[in-house]
């Protein structure tokens, strides 16, 4: 439990979870250790139905350096197959249903700037730099960046980034649609904080379903695709918070939703 406090620490802010890294000597590299921490976090949150937005930030000087250089350093294959079994936090965060922002201030660097993009949304401090580092390393990204960049921001852009290693400031990266919102330098956590508010303040089923639709869009054809919106609008209908949000809409009253 005290390794689990230091390298992530987790405060609830009412209906917002948010998850802190904390390896500020390392520059929040994702150690194993802290990577096992972060999924383990992610899928007791999203199996709590008070949950209804996850934040996930580093501090002010770093996001997530990516991976352990250090421990990247010795790795074999073997070590590596030998991983293949659990869920890796790739897998757990392409898995949660509750809505993820990242929170990004400084380096998100490798797997820290792959952590941000599997999030659902990005909010930059106009300090954040953005990059695929792991050429100069000799690799190539592992935690979804080649995919989760190119479907973003498109090939060309995409193979620069992965293929220079070069970083790129909060407002490039907004330009490129990746970054939602850059936020003033002393704001960033707090418009982060504001924005999940505002999600966790909606009706929490729709947001899942929602959330479940426009994921959809980058593994499915149109038409699939679209059959499946309408499947899950069906569902959004079938709820009670459907009754409470038209019925509140027309007698001009806040929505009470309570995730039925
Ligand atoms: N891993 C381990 N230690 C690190 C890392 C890292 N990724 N990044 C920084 N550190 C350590 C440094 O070794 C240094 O340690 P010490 O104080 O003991 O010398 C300390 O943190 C401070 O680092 P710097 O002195 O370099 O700090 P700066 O503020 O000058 O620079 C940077 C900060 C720009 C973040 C710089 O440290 C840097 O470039 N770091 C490496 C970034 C990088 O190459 N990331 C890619 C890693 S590979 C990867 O992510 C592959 C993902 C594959 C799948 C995902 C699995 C998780």
């Amino acid at each position: 439990m005290d390794a689990e406090r230091k390298v992530l620490i987790q405060e609830r802010h009412d209906a917002v979870v948010l998850l802190r890294l904390n390896r500020p000597e390392a520059r929040n590299a994702l150690s194993p250790e802290l990577r096992e921490q972060l999924a383990a976090a992610l899928r007791r949150n999203d199996a709590d139905p008070s949950v209804r937005c996850i934040v996930i930030a580093g501090h002010d000087e770093h996001f997530a350096a990516g991976a352990d250089i250090a421990q990247l350093s010795e790795r074999e294959l073997a070590d590596l197959l030998q991983e293949a079994g659990g869920a890796s936090l790739w897998e757990v965060l392409a898995a949660c249903r509750t809505p993820l922002i990242a929170a990004v201030s400084g380096y998100a660097l490798g797997g820290g700037c792959e952590l941000a993009l599997a999030c659902d949304m990005i909010v930059a401090s106009e300090t954040a730099q953005f990059g695929q580092p792991e050429i100069r390393l000799g690799i190539i990204p592992g935690g979804g960046g080649t995919q989760r960049l190119a479907r973003v921001i498109g090939k060309q852009r995409t193979m620069e980034l992965v293929l220079t290693g070069r970083r790129i400031p909060a407002e490039e990266a907004q330009r490129l649609g990746f970054v939602n919102r850059v936020a003033p330098a002393d704001r960033w956590l707090e418009e982060a904080l504001d924005l999940a508010q505002t999600v966790a303040r909606r009706a929490p089923l729709a947001a899942r379903l929602a959330k479940d639709a426009v994921l959809a869009a980058d593994e499915l054809p149109l038409s699939a695709g679209l059959a499946h919106e309408r499947r899950l609008f069906e569902l959004a209908m079938a709820t009670e918070d459907r009754r409470e949000g038209t019925r509140a809409f027309l007698e001009k009253r806040p929505a009470r939703f309570v995730g039925r």
